[in-house]
C-alpha cells in the first residue's frame, strides 16, 4: 500500500529546476567546509504535526484526511508507521521524533496504553532496521490529556506526578529500545495561571526532583542519549517554567541539573519569548548547552506557536552561523516542528513544505559557511573588543585592577572616544552574502 502515489524520491536538481518535487539547495552529499550536508543538518520529521495531526485549529475540525487516518486506532496507528516511512524514505529524511501518544492510542488503563505502545514500537523497529531511518528523540506527551489539566510533574495532584512519572519511563524505554539520540522535555503544561492557587516554589523543587528521577532511571537502564528541555514561553500556561534558554540554565544549575540537560531550541519559541531564534542559539552555545533545535517559523503578525515550516533564508543563515560555530549538533539535529496549514490539505503539500525548509538550512548552512570562513563578523567583533586585549582592558580581564585603580585611570583618560557599531555596514554584508552564494 502506498500513500504517496505520485510521488518518487526527492531528487537534488539544483538552483534552477523548476520543479517543485525536488531540492534545489539540499544536496546531501555535497561537502560544505569537508562535510556531508546531511551529517550537518541532520534533519528529522516530527511525527506528530506530519503523520498524526489532523489539521484542527480552535475554530473548527481537522482538514486533512489523512488517507493513513481509517480503521479502529491500533489499525491507523499502524498505518501512520507505513506512511511515516514511506514519507521519509521518498523525502531522502533519516531522523524522525515522536510523542508516546503520536504513535499509539491510549487505552483504558496504563497497562493497555503501554501494550498498545510495544505493539506499534516493534513494527517501528523493524521499519527503521530496514530503511536504516533513526530516532533523533522521544518524548512523552504529559499536556494532551484531562488529567494534566494542572500540569504534570508540577501538579498539585502527587498522583498526576506518578503518572507522568510512568509514562516518561515507558517513553525513555521505547527511546532506548530503538536506539534514539535524545530523548525530549518539553515543559507542556508546567507552569500556572494565577498565583492565587500556586505553590510556585513547590512546583519547581517538584519539577527539579522529577527531573532528577528521569537521571537516575536512565543510568540505571543504560540509556546513554542526550536529555534535552525544550524552553518556551507561553501556551499553553501563562507562565510557562520553562520560559526561554537563560531561564532553563538558571533553573538547571540551581537544581544541579546542568551536567545532564541541554536545550533544544525551537525557533517559534524563541520568538514568542521576544527573542531571535539567533539569540536562544547563541545563549545555549556560549554556555555549552546548544543540544538539538526544532525547526520552525513565526508569523510575526501572530501572537501564537504557528510552528510553520522554516522558509526565512536570512533566518536560517543566522541560525546554521551559530551552529557551524557550534561544532555541528551531533547527537541532536534540525527536527522539523513544523506543521503545513490547515489550508494546505493534501499530502503532497506535506512534501512541499520540507523541501521548503531542507532548501532554505541547506542554502542558510552555504552561506554561514562562507561568512566564516572569511571571518566577516569575526573579525569586525574582535576588533571593536580589541581594548580588552591591551592596556587597561587586559588588566580588568586579567583581575589586576579595581575600581580603586580604575578611578586613578578615568581621572587621567576622561575624555572618551568611541567606534562606530556599524550595524548596517554589517546588515549590507550579509546580505551580500546571502544573494551571492551559490
Ligand atoms: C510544543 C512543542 C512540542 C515539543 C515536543 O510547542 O514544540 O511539540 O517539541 O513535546
Ligand atoms: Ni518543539
Ligand atoms: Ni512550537
Amino acid at each position: 500500500m502506498s500513500y504517496f502515489k505520485d510521488v518518487t524520491a526527492i531528487k537534488y536538481e539544483g538552483k534552477n529546476s523548476k520543479n517543485p518535487l525536488a531540492f534545489k539547495y539540499y544536496n546531501p552529499d555535497e561537502l560544505v567546509g569537508g562535510q556531508r550536508m546531511e551529517d550537518i543538518l541532520r534533519f528529522s520529521v516530527a511525527y506528530w504535526h506530519t503523520f498524526s495531526a489532523e489539521g484542527s485549529d480552535m475554530f473548527g475540525s481537522g482538514t486533512w484526511a489523512r488517507p493513513w487516518e481509517t480503521g479502529t486506532p491500533m489499525e491507523r496507528a499502524k498505518k501512520r508507521v507505513e506512511a511515516a516511512f514511506e514519507f521519509m524514505q521518498k523525502l531522502g529524511v533519516k531522523y524522525f521524533c515522536f510523542h508516546d501518544v503520536d504513535i499509539a492510542p491510549e487505552g483504558e488503563t496504563l497497562k493497555e496504553t503501554f501494550a498498545n505502545l510495544d505493539e506499534i514500537a516493534k513494527l517501528i523497529k523493524e521499519k527503521m532496521d530496514e530503511t536504516g531511518i533513526k530516532l533523533l528523540w522521544g518524548t512523552s506527551n504529559l499536556f494532551g490529556h484531562p488529567r494534566f489539566m494542572h500540569g504534570a510533574a508540577t501538579s498539585p495532584n502527587a498522583d498526576v506526578f506518578a503518572y507522568s512519572a510512568a509514562k516518561v519511563k515507558k517513553a525513555m524505554e521505547i527511546t532506548k529500545e530503538l536506539g534514539g539520540e535524545n530523548y525530549v522535555f518539553w515543559g507542556g503544561r508546567e507552569g500556572y495561571e494565577t498565583l492565587l492557587n500556586t505553590d510556585m516554589a513547590l512546583e519547581l523543587d517538584n519539577f527539579a526532583r522529577f527531573l532528577h528521577m528521569a537521571v537516575d532511571y536512565a543510568k540505571e537502564i543504560g540509556f546513554t542519549g542526550q536529555f534535552l528541555i525544550e524552553p518556551k514561553p507561553k501556551e499553553p500556561t501563562k507562565h510557562q517554567y520553562d520560559f526561554d534558554t537563560a531561564t532553563v540554565i538558571a533553573f538547571l544549575r540551581k537544581y544541579g541539573l546542568d551536567d545532564y540537560f541541554k536545550v533544544n531550541i525551537e525557533a517559534n519559541h524563541a520568538t514568542l519569548a521576544g527573542h531571535t531564534f539567533q539569540h536562544e542559539l547563541h545563549v545555549a552555545r556560549i554556555n555549552g548547552m546548544l543540544g538539538s533545535v526544532d525547526a520552525n517559523q513565526g508569523d510575526m503578525l501572530l501572537g501564537w506557536d504557528t510552528d510553520q515550516f522554516p522558509t526565512n533564508i536570512y533566518d536560517t543563515t543566522m541560525a546554521m552561523y551559530e551552529i557551524l560555530k557550534n561544532g555541528g549538533l551531533a547527537p541532536g539535529g534540525l527536527n522539523f516542528d513544523a506543521k503545513v496549514r490547515r489550508g494546505s490539505f493534501e499530502p503532497v503539500d506535506l512534501f512541499y513544505g520540507h523541501i521548503a525548509g531542507m532548501d532554505a538550512f541547506a542554502k542558510g548552512l552555504k552561506v554561514a559557511h562562507r561568512l566564516l570562513e572569511d571571518r566577516v563578523l569575526e573579525d569586525f567583533i574582535a576588533d571593536r573588543y580589541k581594548s580588552f586585549t591591551e592596556g587597561i582592558g587586559k588588566d580588568i580581564v586579567d583581575g589586576k585592577v579595581g575600581f580603586k585603580e580604575l578611578a586613578e585611570y578615568a581621572m587621567e583618560n576622561d575624555q572618551i572616544v568611541n567606534q562606530s557599531g556599524r550595524q548596517e555596514y554589517l546588515e549590507a554584508i550579509v546580505n551580500q552574502y546571502i544573494l551571492e552564494t551559490e
